[in-house]
């Protein structure tokens, strides 16, 4: 299997966020890749693809240029150790910019878009975009919760240009970037299964009613879950997502792929255990279309490895995923 991976993701590296006033260890830090590329290199059998650069107009598709613009100027103005918290464009408090942000945001974009370029082109059927930072919380004019760009987003609206999509999303957090996004649109169909947003990030999205507009109605569905969710309500309500996945017809599907959800994650509050990273991936992988997995959360630094391992397993038992 194909991984995207470069290492420009370390030059984005705050040192805190701020909750509730108190400044706090950043939880989105670059050891949470290296914690993935370590172990599917220790696994073998991954084939690791450096990402190539595409055309700004990808990005600017979904993001406003004016905050493009002002991600890119405040990054490029800030000194090595200099940093900006809320603002216009910054939503909340988890998603500083520092001096390496636009550079590794960018990046993180063109892992996503690499990543689909080739399930277009069909030389691969699966890959695995091992995005930094995350991309899912981004909106067009608002950069939120570790996210600065949404690569699965601008990765499925490249795709939508080939086909109907369906982006299933299972980070512990919704999702109000890509769900924004994509709201009047038919093209693309959201489906995301999350932590109930009246306790949990982002608080402003992701409730059961919000179903689309336009267009777009019918062409979103959210599955807010209570804390405490275990891996058999989660495979319940998998399988449930998974139907509206088939009725849709899609013609590829981008996996918004957290791993928050783990019962020992430092942010999460969900119990899914390592092991059923993998059984989550073999339903996933009976979809049978052409998946490009994009990484977004997942905090547990020194288990991440093993989730990342576990999960894509799960797809080496299906012949055509070879
Ligand atoms: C991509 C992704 O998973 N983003 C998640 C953003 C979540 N931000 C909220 C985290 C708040 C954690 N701090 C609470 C600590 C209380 N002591
Ligand atoms: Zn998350």
């Amino acid at each position: 299997m194909k991984v995207i991976y470069t290492k420009n993701h370390l030059k984005h590296n705050p040192t805190y966020e701020i909750y509730d006033g108190i400044k706090e260890s950043y939880a989105e830090k670059p050891g949470r890749l290296l914690s993935i590329v370590n172990s599917l290199e220790q696994a073998g059998g991954y084939i690791f693809v450096a990402p190539r650069k595409f055309p700004n107009k990808c990005i600017s598709a979904l993001h406003k240029d004016v905050y493009i613009d002002f991600l890119k100027d405040r990054s490029a103005s800030l000194k090595k150790d200099g940093v900006l918290y809320p603002s216009y464009f910054l939503r909340d408090t988890y998603a500083p910019v520092v001096k390496g942000t636009y550079d590794a945001a960018v990046t993180s974009v063109n892992v996503a878009l690499t990543g689909a370029e080739i399930i277009v082109n069909k030389r691969e059927k699966i890959v695995y975009a091992l995005c930094r930072p995350p991309g899912h919380h981004a909106e067009c004019n608002a950069m939120s919760g570790y996210c600065y760009f949404n690569n699965a987003a601008i990765a499925a609206n490249y795709l939508s240009s080939r086909g109907k999509v369906v982006i299933l999303d299972v980070d512990f957090h919704h999702g109000n970037g890509t769900q924004a996004m994509f709201y009047e649109r038919d093209d693309v169909f959201y489906i995301s299964i999350h932590a109930d947003p009246e306790v949990k990030f982002p608080y402003i999205s992701g409730f059961a009613n919000e179903k689309g507009k336009g267009a777009g109605l019918g062409f979103n569905k959210n599955y807010p879950l209570p804390l405490g969710t275990t891996n058999q309500v989660y495979l319940r309500i998998l399988k449930k997502a998974i139907l509206h996945v088939h009725i849709f017809k899609p013609t590829f599907l981008v996996v918004s792929l957290g791993f928050d959800t783990y019962e020992k994650d430092p942010i999460g509050g969900f119990t899914l255990t390592i092991p059923f990273y993998k059984k989550m991936a073999e339903e996933i992988a009976q979809i049978g279309l052409p998946t490009l997995i994009v990484q977004e959360g997942g905090y547990n630094v020194d288990d991440l490895g093993k989730m990342a391992v576990s999960f894509l397993s799960g797809f080496t038992g299906f012949s055509n995923f070879q």
